[in-house]
C-alpha cells in the first residue's frame, strides 16, 4: 500500500516495532514499520525507509506498536463494594449462599440504586481510568445492577457520559437480567415479562445499548427465560451475548450460538455441542480469569477443545464488586497463561483481535491494518510476549488515537 500523493498524513509513526494482530496464527510482526494516520484512519502500513510529509512525526526509536487493548466484558458501573463478602467467603460462606441471603448482587443493586447519576460516573471514573492507564482504549460497559427501569437507565447514561468524556470508546451492554429484583422476589417469569416488554423497547428507543446480556444459570434466569429475553432483543435490533455455563452446564452458550450471537462468556462448563454451535456461528468465548481466580474455580474452561474448533477465544476482566475486583487486563493475559494454560500470543490476541469480534467491532479495531481506527498503543518493551509475562506491573506506554 502506497501512502497518498495528496494529503500529508495527519500523524506518522517510524521507526516502530509493529505487532499488527491482523492474523489469526501470529503477532503479525514488522520490524523497524512505520504507520501513516489520516483522519483518525490507518491510511499506510511500511518499512520505515522513507520518509513522509506529515503535521507530526514520531520516532518510535525500536519500541512496540500494537492495537489498543479492548476489554469486551466488564461491569464498571455500581454503587459501593464488596469487600465485606469477600471476607465472609473467606469464612468459609460460598457465592451462591451468600447471593441466596440477599448479598451478591443484590447488596450492589441496593447501593447503585442510592447513588446519584453524578456519584456512579466519579467512582466508575476513577476504574476507567486505571483501565486507560495500561493501554485500554475500549471498553464493554454492562447495565445490571439497577434491575428497575429507572436505575438501569441511569447506569447506562453514566457508560455513555464516560465514553464522552474519556478518551476511551464505550460500548454499552443492558444487562436487565442479572440478578432477580426483591420486587419480584417469587416471580421470576414477571420480572423477565418488565424486561422484555418495557425496558429491552426503552433502552433500545434511547440508544442506551447496542447489546443485551442475561446471567443463564441456576442462580440467575433459565434458559427459556434467557431465550424470551433473546427473542426480545432481536425483534428491537439488538445483538445478544451471554453469562454461560459459569457455575454449571445450562447450555446456554448452544442457544447464544442459535441466536447468532456475539459471544458466551465464563464457560467453565461449557458442552462440547455448543462448542460445535459457537464454531458454527461464529461466536467468541469470552474467558474471564479474574472471576475463576476470585471465586477459586477448579474447572478449567475447554480450552483445546474451543481451539481445535476454531473459536476465537477473547479475555477480559470481567470487572465487577463481587467476583473480579480486578483493573488490570494485564493481570488477565497473565493470568490467562498462568491458570488456562493460553500462549501469550492467545493472551494478546485475545484482548485485541479476538475482543474486537466479541463486540462486533473486528471491521473497526482490534488490529493494525489499513482502514482500521488508528487505536494504537506504543510499549516501551523487547516483545509482545511480556505484556503476559511480567505481572503487577505496567511498562511505560503511550496511547496514539
Ligand atoms: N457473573 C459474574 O461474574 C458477575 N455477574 C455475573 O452474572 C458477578 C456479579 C456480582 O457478583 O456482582
Ligand atoms: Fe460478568
Amino acid at each position: 500500500m502506497c501512502p497518498t500523493e495528496t494529503k500529508p498524513f495527519d500523524q506518522f509513526i517510524r521507526n516502530a516495532n509493529i505487532a499488527t494482530m491482523a492474523s489469526d496464527k501470529e503477532y503479525g510482526i514488522i520490524e523497524k514499520g512505520c504507520v501513516g494516520i489520516i483522519d483518525g484512519k490507518i491510511a499506510f502500513i511500511g518499512s520505515d525507509l522513507s520518509d513522509y510529509q506529515a503535521k507530526e512525526t514520531i520516532n518510535a526509536n525500536g519500541q512496540w506498536l500494537l492495537p489498543g487493548l479492548i476489554d469486551c466484558h466488564t461491569h464498571l458501573i455500581y454503587g459501593g463494594n464488596r469487600a465485606n463478602e469477600f471476607e465472609m467467603r473467606l469464612n468459609g460462606a460460598s457465592y451462591e449462599e451468600i447471593s441466596k441471603t440477599g448479598g451478591g448482587i443484590l447488596s450492589s443493586v441496593t447501593a447503585t440504586r442510592a447513588a446519584s447519576e453524578q456519584e456512579l460516573f466519579v467512582s466508575a471514573s476513577k476504574r476507567l481510568e486505571a483501565l486507560i492507564a495500561e493501554g485500554v482504549t475500549t471498553i464493554e460497559i454492562k447495565s445490571g445492577y439497577g434491575l428497575d427501569l429507572e436505575t438501569e437507565l441511569k447506569m447506562l447514561r453514566v457508560a455513555k457520559q464516560l465514553g464522552e468524556q474519556y478518551p476511551i470508546r464505550v460500548i454499552p451492554t443492558f444487562l436487565g437480567a442479572h440478578a432477580l429484583p426483591p420486587e419480584f422476589k417469587d416471580d421470576s417469569d414477571g420480572y423477565i415479562n418488565l424486561v422484555c416488554e418495557k425496558m429491552i423497547p426503552t433502552v433500545a428507543q434511547e440508544q442506551l445499548a447496542n447489546c443485551v446480556d442475561v446471567f443463564c444459570e441456576n442462580i440467575g434466569f433459565s434458559y427459556a427465560q434467557t431465550e424470551k429475553v433473546f427473542k426480545a432483543a432481536k425483534e428491537h435490533g439488538l445483538k445478544v451475548k451471554l453469562h454461560a455455563e459459569q457455575l454449571s452446564d445450562q447450555g446456554g452458550a448452544g442457544l447464544v450460538a442459535d441466536y447468532q450471537g456475539l459471544s458466551a462468556d465464563h464457560i467453565e462448563y461449557l458442552s462440547q455441542e455448543s462448542i460445535y454451535k459457537m464454531a458454527k456461528s461464529g461466536t467468541v468465548a469470552t474467558l474471564l480469569p479474574g472471576a475463576y481466580y476470585f471465586l477459586r474455580e477448579t474447572k478449567l474452561p475447554p480450552i483445546q477443545a474451543l481451539r481445535d474448533a476454531g473459536v476465537p477465544i477473547a479475555i477480559a476482566t470481567d470487572h465487577n464488586p463481587g467476583t473480579s475486583p480486578c483493573l488490570s487486563v494485564l493481570l488477565m493475559m497473565n493470568m490467562a497463561c498462568t491458570l488456562f494454560k493460553m500462549t501469550p500470543l492467545e493472551a494478546l490476541q485475545g484482548v485485541t483481535i479476538n475482543s474486537a469480534k466479541a463486540l462486533g467491532l473486528e471491521d473497526a479495531i482490534g488490529s493494525i491494518e489499513v482502514g482500521k481506527k488508528a487505536d494504537l498503543v506504543l510499549w516501551n518493551i523487547e516483545h509482545p510476549n511480556q505484556l503476559s509475562y511480567q505481572f503487577g506491573v505496567t511498562p511505560p506506554l503511550k496511547i496514539i488515537s
